[in-house]
């Protein structure tokens, strides 16, 4: 049993032994970032990389919850067991998108074959790019094989957050064609699957084939993205869905890209980590008399930027040729 003051090392023993609240508390501490979120990831890396995630992505209404939702009912139907992460880039509060993703997972509420967890940027000053990564993280390394990642909204950050999975599934609705011109370079990249959810409205099998169209203009190598038509509220081709992250997940395997991405995703991680350092360094250092000097004369107009931020770096990180 852990107590609200149980160290991380004790948490992760728990949580791995099936207990939510421990598992609860380890994402708590993620979210929050600092000191005890790298002591949790460092118990989690060396036990992670068996989970097969899967971030979803569409504009705010698209059916991205009701979906996951779904997919979680066939996950069970099957006795897949599988964690759903929240995440909220745009937002340091969790708000209603995520109250509302809540009401929708609600008939997995007392399944413990289902994890729901929802996170927002809460003053974690790495932000949610660096806390979504390692929150898949603790929650493979407990145990969960299926970790799905919702993002709410549709910018930049949240496709980049949804991109970090080794399956991406864009949701659409008919009618999105426009959109579709307008995203089509980021997204025709991001996306190894396609869904066309409210197919019970007109027009679902025109976007599937205008979408189907594109993919063709575009080389994407080995893997063809299917296009799926659902009704989540229903669950209609939910079935097909799973089974196409499915075959996506042996793709990966039998290709050898999987490998390839984990790489890549770990090198992009690494990259984000330094920069985020790096520049808490800098800020910490500011109040030295030095930097405030040379902070002050770049203000004042005497010293471009430039030449202030080499000379502050200078101070900071040791010289390799020195
Ligand atoms: N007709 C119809 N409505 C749907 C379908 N899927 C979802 N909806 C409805 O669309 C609305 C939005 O669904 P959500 O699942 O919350 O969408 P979301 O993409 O998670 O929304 P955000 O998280 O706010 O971005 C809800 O009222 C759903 O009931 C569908 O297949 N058909
Ligand atoms: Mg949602």
């Amino acid at each position: 049993v852990t107590s609200p003051r149980s160290a991380p090392a004790e948490l992760f023993a728990a949580a791995r032994a099936g207990d939510r609240v421990a598992l609860a508390r380890l994402l708590s501490a993620v979210e929050r970032g600092g000191p005890e979120a790298q002591v949790v990831g460092r118990l989690s890396f060396p036990l992670s990389g068996d989970a097969h995630t899967i971030g979803v992505t569409g504009a705010p209404g698209s059916g991205k919850s009701s979906l996951t939702n779904a997919l979680a009912s066939v996950a069970r139907a099957g006795a897949e067991r599988l964690a759903v992460l929240a995440v909220d880039p745009s937002s340091p509060f969790t708000g209603g998108a995520i109250l509302g993703d809540r009401v929708r997972m609600q008939e997995h509420a007392t399944d413990d074959g289902v994890f729901i967890r929802s996170m927002a940027s809460r003053g974690n000053p790495g932000g949610l790019a660096l806390a979504t990564p390692q929150a898949m993280r603790v929650l493979d390394a407990v145990g969960w094989p299926w970790i799905v990642v919702e993002t709410v909204g549709v910018g930049q950050a949240e496709v980049a957050i949804a991109g970090e999975a080794d399956t991406t599934v864009v949701v659409v609705n008919p009618g999105w064609g426009d959109a579709v011109q307008a995203n089509k370079a980021g997204l025709m990249e991001t996306a190894d699957l396609f869904v066309v959810n409210k197919a019970d409205r007109p027009g679902a099998s025109d976007t599937r084939r205008d979408i189907l169209q594109m993919l063709e203009l575009s080389d994407l190598g080995g893997w063809e993205p299917p296009v799926v038509e659902t009704v989540a509220v229903d669950g209609t081709g939910c079935e097909q869905l799973w089974a196409e992250i499915g075959r996506h997940r042996r793709h990966l395997h039998d290709s050898g890209e999987l490998v390839e991405r984990r790489q890549r995703r770990l090198a992009n991680e690494l990259a984000g980590v330094l920069q985020h350092e790096i520049a808490a360094e800098v800020k910490a250092r500011l109040v030295n008399p030095d930097m405030a000097a040379l902070h002050d004369d770049v203000v004042a107009g005497r010293l471009d930027p430039y030449q202030a931020a080499q000379r502050m770096l200078e101070g900071i990180l040791p010289r390799h040729d020195a």
